[in-house]
């Protein structure tokens, strides 16, 4: 049996990635959960950014959820999550390295923005990349789908859900919602919400918003929402 354990915050969407991939992927770990507003000592030795999730496999300690999700489909290649062919495995990474650059700090800076001018702008900035997801990822990559890159879900689908799990936070606090015109975007949530590793590691809409209310209240002062300030 692999000797695997992920050290995570549930509260956490990169968290929920790893768990995502783990689940996805048939593998037994051991769950290790930490209080991020109180991070224990033994934490900052093996995580040098202080965050979640962290992944311990035998001796190895690895961090960030692209390289953690990458790392566990190359040592676990049983049941793959991304493509074989080079051209579809590029393309899989331009979309991870866009949902990681793009989509993630407009969906924090959303929340964090605290002056109704601002909030507008990335608001708007949001909307635009959400609609270049629709037309230049699933319009030319999805297919018949339903999944990002076809009838399988791969690891750009695992990286995006878990924002999209939190996306009624968006909603709840900004009033801000997936644009009408981004069917695909809509009907990939759709079947992503009950998708079987999103139901294994989901937690309630009423869950989120509690936990995003320091973000919206302009009171997080987390590694995490110091950076996606800037
Ligand atoms: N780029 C990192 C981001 C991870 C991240 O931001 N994790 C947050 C929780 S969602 C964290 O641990 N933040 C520590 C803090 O806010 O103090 C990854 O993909 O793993």
């Amino acid at each position: 049996m692999p000797n695997l354990q992920i050290i995570s915050a549930n509260v956490c969407p990169y968290a929920q990635r790893t768990r995502m991939v783990l689940h996805e992927k048939g593998l037994k770990f051991d769950l290790v959960e930490i209080d991020l507003k109180d991070k224990p000592d033994w934490f900052l030795e093996v995580s040098p950014y202080g965050k979640v999730p962290v992944l311990r496999h035998n001796e190895r300690t690895i961090y960030e959820s692209a390289v953690i999700n990458e790392y566990l489909d190359e040592a676990f290649p049983d049941h793959l999550l991304m493509p074989v062919d080079p051209a579809a495995r590029a393309m899989a990474r331009i979309w991870i390295d866009y949902i990681n650059n793009q989509f993630c700090p407009f969906f924090y800076k959303v929340l964090l923005a605290q002056d109704g001018e601002t909030q507008k702008e990335v608001a708007e900035k949001l909307t635009a990349v959400m609609k270049f997801m629709e037309n230049e990822g699933l319009k030319k990559l999805q297919g018949k789908g339903p999944y990002w890159m076809g009838e399988n879900p791969n690891l750009v689908d695992l990286t995006l859900y878990p924002f999209f799990e939190r996306f009624v936070v968006l909603e709840h606090y900004r009033g801000v919602v997936i644009p009408k015109d981004c069917q695909r975007l809509s009907r990939w949530l759709d079947v992503m919400l009950k998708h079987p590793a999103s139901v294994a590691t989901a937690n309630t809409k009423e869950f989120h918003i509690n936990n995003y209310q320091k973000y919206a209240d302009g009171s997080a002062n987390g590694v995490t929402a110091r950076e996606m300030r800037k």
